[in-house]
């Protein structure tokens, strides 16, 4: 392609669709890519992006407010998503649970987005993180040694590794697990609490991507370090009326607003005016003016709260404060599901170590492990591989 003959806005735009993909670890050893045309141009494209980012953050902070999580239940204990996802009964004898996964499916209907206290207990969410940072220290090393091993995790090569921004693909079970012999480590007992028969995210799964068959797509964490700079807003994969793809970040430890958050344009989610003026109005100034008068919320998460959302809702991370100012290093969980009914293309690689990937893991068959005495240790999924540590 002839990148250098796209207009600048046009680039811009191009990469922050792009975002899921283009999230860069941190690497310690060569931290900036040296010379290298596609590594001048990734540059290039990052200064810009910052700047319209900059440019967004100017037009969308005096309208912003932290996002509150819904708690009115629909009336009568029943709504549009009664009954479905794998809830059987109707009405009056629906549990707290299903009632309250109605609730958030409502507002997921309506908002495109919605905050979920406590997911995870606090003293889970802290060692969940210690066992993410773990899981970062092990694949800082791999890379070290061998830096071809990268993009089996963190999903990018070392030349466009970012030192403030990245993501990293997650293994089933844990490394430090694995090397005790211990069946059921931090992250294998995370999953249980978090997509268990009867958890609040599970549900939410179930509900939203037809029920158990949804697949795993994003097992992951995201990192951002003081410095970060605020992202262009985007989505991850484009409208089609069945939503393709649900998301949940979960926080690992309470995140301060100078930590970064993620911004959310409720409502985007849809075909509306708003949404296509800003699809389409980059050029003429009716994306800014949509800016302007959008109502953003952003997601002030606590050790163990979620926020879920369909990936077709606009929404941008905003900056890490440096040092000093109150940056600090922000560790999110991220799981996403897809729902094998939406037909169309999602526009967004899955976020899986490479041996997870195109195997159809679905929320049935992770129950099913995370229920058995060594969840994940070394099972087949129907196609005579293991699931090991993901990294063949
Ligand atoms: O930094 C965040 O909170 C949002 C990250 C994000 O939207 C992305 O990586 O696409």
């Amino acid at each position: 392609m002839a990148w250098r003959l796209l207009p600048l806005l046009a680039l811009v735009e191009m990469i922050a669709s792009l975002s899921s993909r283009m999230q860069h670890p941190r690497m310690q050893l060569d931290p900036m890519p040296k010379g290298g045309a596609s590594s001048l141009l990734f540059q290039d494209a990052k200064i810009a992006m910052t700047k319209r980012a900059e440019r967004e953050r100017e037009l969308l902070e005096p309208n912003s407010r932290p996002m509150t999580a819904p708690k009115r239940a629909p009336s009568n204990g029943k709504s549009s998503k009664g009954g479905g996802g794998g809830f059987g009964a109707n009405g009056a004898t629906r549990t707290a649970l299903q009632q309250a996964t109605d609730m958030r499916a409502d507002t997921l209907d309506s908002e495109g987005v919605c905050l979920i206290p406590g997911v995870l207990s606090t003293d889970s969410a802290a060692r969940l993180r210690e066992c993410v940072a773990d899981e970062l220290a092990r694949s800082y090393a791999a890379v070290e040694n061998d830096s071809s091993s990268s993009v089996a995790r963190f999903n990018v090569p070392v030349e466009t590794h970012d030192p403030k921004r990245g993501y990293l693909l997650l293994p089933l079970r844990d490394g430090r697990a694995v090397d005790a012999g211990e069946a059921r480590g931090t992250l294998i007992c995370a999953l249980q609490e978090l997509l268990g028969p009867n958890s609040t995210l599970g549900a939410m799964f179930s509900t939203t991507c037809g029920g158990e068959s949804a697949e795993l797509y994003d097992l992951v964490a995201l990192r951002t370090e003081a410095g970060a700079a605020r992202q262009p807003v985007h989505s991850d994969t484009p409208y089609q009326k069945v939503p393709g793809l649900f998301c949940a970040f979960i926080a690992l430890q309470d995140v301060r607003y100078e930590m970064g958050t993620t911004m959310f344009i409720p409502k985007t989610h849809l075909q509306t005016k708003q949404r296509l003026s800003f699809d389409n109005g980059q050029f003429d100034g009716q994306r800014d003016a949509m800016l302007a008068s959008a109502q953003p919320r952003h997601s002030m998460l606590q050790a163990g709260d979620a926020v879920f959302f369909n990936m077709n809702t606009l929404h941008a991370g905003t900056a890490n404060f440096p040092e000093g100012q109150g940056g600090s290093q922000r560790l999110l969980f991220i799981l996403t599901f897809r729902n094998r009914k939406a037909r169309q293309a999602l526009g967004h690689e899955p976020n899986l170590r490479p041996g997870y990937r195109n195997r159809g893991i679905t929320l049935a068959d992770m129950r099913r492990e995370l229920a058995s005495d060594e969840p994940f240790a070394g099972i087949h999924q129907g196609d005579g591989d293991p699931f090991g540590d993901g990294l063949q």
